[in-house]
């Protein structure tokens, strides 16, 4: 659905550097990748595509686990200007993507979901 509420999840397609592996280790793959993210239950997690979510969601892309979202910071990306609708997730442990929507709309849908999840106690 197009909810953004905590209690529905939230998928679609994003475009992600993971920049940060933790507050102090830099993340070792820093290329854009096209990925299918859901997020839902608190927790984030990323496939190759759509179809790869729905058939098996137990492989994750590059076999990555799910990532808490419990206390994450989630905030426009105003800052990084090489692409435009960028989203910035830091997570609780110190790990942090930036994800590029495809427009403004989704951006802000994204950062109002990621919220919600990340306030969400479930
Ligand atoms: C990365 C790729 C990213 C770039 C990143 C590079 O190289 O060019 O686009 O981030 O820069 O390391 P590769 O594809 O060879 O892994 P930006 O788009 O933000 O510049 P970084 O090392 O400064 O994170």
């Amino acid at each position: 659905g197009s909810g953004t509420g905590a209690g529905e999840g939230h998928e679609g397609y994003v475009t992600r550097k993971h920049e940060w592996d933790s507050t102090t280790k830099k993340a070792s793959n820093r290329s854009w990748d096209k990925v299918y993210m859901a997020a839902k239950a608190g927790r984030i997690s990323f496939y190759k595509d759509q179809k790869g979510y729905k058939s098996n969601p137990e492989l994750t892309f590059r076999g990555e686990p799910s990532y808490d979202l419990q206390n994450a910071a989630i905030e426009i990306a105003s800052d990084y200007t090489k692409k435009k609708h960028v989203l910035r997730v830091k997570l609780a442990n110190g790990a942090l993507f930036l994800l590029q929507a495809h427009d403004d709309t989704e951006m802000s849908q994204w950062v109002t979901s990621l919220k919600a999840q990340s306030d969400s106690t479930a």
